[in-house]
């Protein structure tokens, strides 16, 4: 503790209230580890920062996990004792054995890749059956879904999204335009049967040259009803009765803020809602029922697509290519390279302010390891003039320029650290400062990619 007020003061921590309070181990993030109630786990850059493995540390203390938007176009990584687990649309609570998990109504499905997760799960010896709940109200993704997607880049050429061509813009666009096909529907196989034959017709109809073959669909969806039946359910009604009698429900967020239809860098953003309001729209509670909500960053930070990344770096040398090649950043989903770059002050920021981050979990602070100085984006300037908002506009954000600050690096081996003081003082340093920069407790910190590769300062 001595050590690091002293380090505090070294590197000239604010004398902010709130500031002071985090120099105690025993912080105050929002939830306490037996609270009922539900705990929230978000994204806050482009995705990727490491949920997954959070969600799978903390579910072991929940009662139910769940997902509430995307699809699977989201991939989650979990190594326990070195074995790798890559989930898509299965919550990475489902390695806990006692934990329900509920994908909510929030979340469209493609049911083929759903269930063949769950058998190749249970190839692996893990039996998620009987343990996982489909909201009735959830929309499917089709093959067409993924089709139209891969139809839609080719045309926009140079200008593609750089989607992972999932489906997931195709089926929310089916969502939104009132055509879309739910879950429940399959329960009443004519209903389905009438709804699918008008809506691949349109699809036909709008692009040419597209053949769906919809006898041979219907009749897979016929063979997969039953067994989809047996897992559908009001998940509203289940999540709020799971909360009124006292469980713990933890929230896994897919994607993050930063690829958010409203919030993040439009038009290179995915077609769901991944900040916090997901949890009210795709799962159906009130947010009186939500008490930690915990932000997950890396020390650095990554995006994969195209789009706006204002502390890009080049990724094929020098420092770039250390992030990408230490940090092992390919996409989970689709093996993409991802882009690299620092950690972006004011893009946490933001995200920090839509979605009130009680907690942040800052991850691969292993990856920055070895290099002689590490540095943080500060500030944004367009203009001449010092930003004090994320710009919406694509143009402006395509002429910021990034202000940084540079920090110490260091040389240490810090995958076996479990406590802050087992951390070398640079990068205790470099934690303390991002946790001033954004006015947020860093509870845990990423030490390696293995399940207990972390530090929790709660
Ligand atoms: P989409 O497929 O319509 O959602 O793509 C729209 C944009 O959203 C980005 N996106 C992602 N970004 C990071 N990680 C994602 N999941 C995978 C992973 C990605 C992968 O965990 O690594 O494997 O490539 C994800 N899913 C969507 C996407 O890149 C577009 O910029
Ligand atoms: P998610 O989509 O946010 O769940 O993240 P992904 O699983 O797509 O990508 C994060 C990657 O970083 C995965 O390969 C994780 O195994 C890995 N990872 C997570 N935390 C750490 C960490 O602290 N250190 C290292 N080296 N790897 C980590
Ligand atoms: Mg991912």
């Amino acid at each position: 503790q001595a050590r690091l007020s002293a380090l505090q003061q070294t590197i000239g921590t604010s004398t902010s209230p709130t500031t002071a309070t985090y120099q105690n181990d025993a912080i105050s993030t929002g939830s306490s580890s037996t609270k009922p109630g539900i705990d929230v786990v978000l994204g806050s850059q482009w995705g990727d920062e490491g949920k997954g493995k959070l969600v799978d540390m903390l579910s072991q203390t929940y009662d139910v996990c769940a997902r509430v938007a995307g699809g699977s176009n989201a991939g989650h990584t979990i190594v326990v004792d070195g074995k790798k687990y890559k989930f898509h649309l299965l919550p990475s609570g489902i390695l806990n054995e006692k934990a329900m998990c509920v994908i909510g109504n929030g979340v469209v499905i493609h049911l083929p890749s759903f269930l063949n997760e769950i058998d190749g799960l249970k190839q692996s010896g893990i039996d998620s059956e009987g343990r996982i709940l489909l909201s009735d109200r959830a929309h499917i993704v089709f093959d067409f879904h993924q089709q139209v997607d891969g139809v839609q880049e080719n045309k926009l050429g140079r200008n593609k999204i750089g989607t992972t061509k999932k489906g997931i813009g195709p089926a929310y666009a089916s969502k939104i335009s009132r055509n879309g096909i739910r879950i429940g529907d399959l329960k009443n196989f004519d209903f389905f049967e009438m709804r699918f034959r008008e809506l691949a017709e349109a699809t036909m109809n709008s692009y040419p040259g597209l053949e769906i073959d919809i006898d041979g669909q219907l009749a897979y969806y016929k063979s997969i009803a039953e067994r989809v039946g047996a897992m559908t359910t009001d998940t509203i009604e289940y999540t709020n009765d799971a909360y009124d009698s006292g469980k713990r429900i933890l929230i896994e967020g897919a994607n993050a803020t930063m690829l958010d239809i409203d919030f993040g860098t439009y038009p290179y953003v995915t077609s769901s809602n991944p900040s916090i309001g997901s949890v009210l729209t795709g799962l159906g509670v009130s947010p009186r029922k939500i008490s930690g909500i915990y932000g997950t960053t890396k020390a650095y930070c990554t995006r994969v697509g195209e789009g706006p990344f204002p502390t890009e770096l080049d990724r094929d040398a020098g420092i770039g290519e250390h992030l990408g090649v230490v940090g092992a950043e390919w996409g989970t989903t689709t093996g993409r390279a991802r882009r690299v770059g620092w950690l972006d002050v004011p893009q946490m920021r933001y995200s920090t302010l839509i979605n009130g981050f009680t907690a942040l979990n800052v991850t691969k602070l292993d990856v920055l390891t070895g290099l002689a100085e590490v540095k943080i984006g500060r500030a944004y300037k367009h203009n001449g003039k010092i930003l004090n908002t994320m710009p919406s506009c694509l143009k402006t954000m395509s002429e910021i320029e990034v202000i940084y600050e540079t920090l110490p690096g260091w040389t240490e081996d810090i995958s076996q650290a479990r406590n802050f003081d087992d951390l070398p003082v640079n990068a205790q340093r470099y934690v303390l400062r991002v946790q001033e920069l954004l006015g947020v407790p860093v509870r845990w910190i990423g030490c390696g990619a293995n399940r207990l590769d972390m530090i929790d300062r709660g």
